[in-house]
């Protein structure tokens, strides 16, 4: 998967992105995207954060092990924040969020062929997003989240709406406490899909909660 895809295929792309590092889970990491992806995941992004997190060799070997994962279903494979390794790996895209190296910045450095998507929580933010080259934004948080320390207030679909209203045409992703049923609301705003962190990493069974998400985003 590259940027050569076109924004119908990328937004496909987006309808069920997981996102999971391997702090976010109680079992190994790959066993749980495999069975992420067996329910129905449409993109994967590895967020490898907080206390007790992989760093230097041992992310770079998980990395490898979740990219051999995706590749072998076909499902895209995101890098957060880690631009180098996402270079270094060839990985299909980075996600940056405000606090990390500037958009425009870090599509200078990975050049037009990797997706780029940027965190965003107001208009302003995703006006600058779309103009320093961005390929999807993630909007949020929507809802109250736990898996974010450092997490912005909470904004509500609405904040979605609001930016399709403003002339926001590029793909949008929710974040930020999006459950099953809280994924028919997200869709109405206007979002392209949902990126989920908790409802499918701690999920009894990730195939059975991702194929739920698919369930509603189909169509
Ligand atoms: N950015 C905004 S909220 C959030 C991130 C990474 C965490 C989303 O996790 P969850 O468990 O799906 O609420
Ligand atoms: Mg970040």
């Amino acid at each position: 998967m590259s940027k050569h895809i076109d924004n119908d295929t990328l937004k496909q792309a987006l309808s069920v992105y997981f996102i999971s590092g391997t702090t976010n889970v109680n079992r190994p990491l790959p066993n749980v995207l495999t069975e992420a992806i067996s329910g129905g995941i449409t993109l994967f992004q590895f967020r490898e954060k907080g206390s007790g997190c992989l760093t230097n060799k041992a992310k770079r070997d998980m990395a490898e092990k979740l990219f051999q994962v995706c590749k072998d279903h076909q499902i895209g494979f995101i890098i957060n924040d880690d631009v180098e390794l996402a270079i270094a790996m060839n990985a299909d895209g980075i996600h940056i969020g405000q606090k990390d190296a500037g958009a425009s910045i870090t599509r200078k450095m990975i050049g037009e062929n990797m997706i780029l998507g940027v965190s965003v929580h107001t208009i302003e933010e995703a006006k600058q997003a779309v103009a320093d080259g961005a390929d999807y934004l993630g909007v949020g948080p929507i809802f109250q989240t736990n898996s974010k320390q450092d997490a912005e207030e909470v904004c509500g679909p609405e904040r979605i709406m609001d930016m399709r209203k403003s002339g926001i045409n590029l793909p949008i992703v929710a974040i930020g406490g999006i459950t099953v049923e809280k994924t028919p609301e997200i869709k109405r705003a206007g979002a392209d899909g949902v990126s989920i962190i908790s409802a499918i990493a701690s999920a009894p069974s990730p195939s059975y909660a991702a194929n739920q998400f698919k369930e509603i985003m189909k169509d």
